[in-house]
């Protein structure tokens, strides 16, 4: 099974089971975290530029221009470092940045961006699909979808994706300042219903602008970091 081709879908024929979830999403209790240090350490446009050091990893995802760099910089407190721009697809290789010398959040080339070549496009889907499916220090996924939207097919096919392959996943709604509370109220069940999240997995409303919903979103992610730190006992 493949993930999004980071364009036009190729694999949409292909059956996807759901297989059992991992998804972590619950956040539970005030859990803070110091950023003492975040800095942008490599670009990796293949697999062979990846860090080597082992240190935990979340990776972010979700269609191009869904906000994923936006949200880093909102978690991190820091303006500008990811880049962010009103221009879709601009993240093109896998950016980490490393945080309190601790673990690195992964900003993902975005997918659904139709203006890349094919042949682009099908080279970012095996650098990421590589990725995603084998690389040891990630313990968790961060997805992304667009608050204001019906989740895309690329987008159910990113989730179930990361459901078949148990990567612990919290998925987030992006641009919540965008929607009054109402329809915030009313769109996050829908959202949930069409990316087949379970009555148990969240999906977080978060908004980069105003730093909403950033404290559940930390929590979470200091589960995942945790249960991996588990795992390697
Ligand atoms: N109102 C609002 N705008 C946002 C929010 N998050 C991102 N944006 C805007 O959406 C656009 C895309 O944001 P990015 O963070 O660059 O999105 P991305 O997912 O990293 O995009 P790619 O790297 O191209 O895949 C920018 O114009 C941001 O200012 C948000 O929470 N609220
Ligand atoms: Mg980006």
């Amino acid at each position: 099974m493949m993930i999004p081709d980071y364009g036009i879908g190729m694999n949409r024929r292909l059956d996807i089971s759901t297989g059992n979830s991992r998804r972590v999403t619950r956040g539970g209790g005030r859990t803070s975290i110091l950023i003492k240090k975040a800095v942008l350490e490599t670009v990796a446009y293949r697999s062979t530029a990846l860090p080597l050091n082992g240190l935990p990893e979340i990776a972010f995802l979700g269609r191009s221009n869904v906000g994923k760099s936006s949200l880093i910089n909102q978690l991190l407190g820091r303006k500008k470092l990811a880049y962010t721009s009103s221009t879709p697809g601009k993240t093109r290789a896998l950016y980490f940045y490393r945080v309190n010398d601790a673990f690195y959040f992964v900003d993902l080339p975005g997918y659904g961006y139709a203006r890349a070549s094919k042949e682009e496009q099908r080279a970012w889907a095996v650098l990421i699909e590589n990725y995603l499916e084998k690389r040891n220090p990630l313990c968790g996924a961060v997805h992304i979808v667009d608050c204001r939207h019906r989740p895309t097919a690329d987008d159910l096919l990113m989730a179930r994706w990361l459901r078949f392959h148990r990567l612990a996943t919290i998925t987030v709604a992006s641009k919540s300042d965008k929607l009054s509370r109402g329809a915030l109220a009313r769109q996050l069940p829908e959202i949930k219903a069409s990316l087949e999240l379970s009555a148990t997995e969240e999906l977080l409303p978060f908004s980069a602008r105003t730093g909403a919903g950033k404290e559940r979103l930390w929590s979470a992610i200091l589960v995942l970091l945790k249960q991996h730190k588990r795992g390697e006992e």
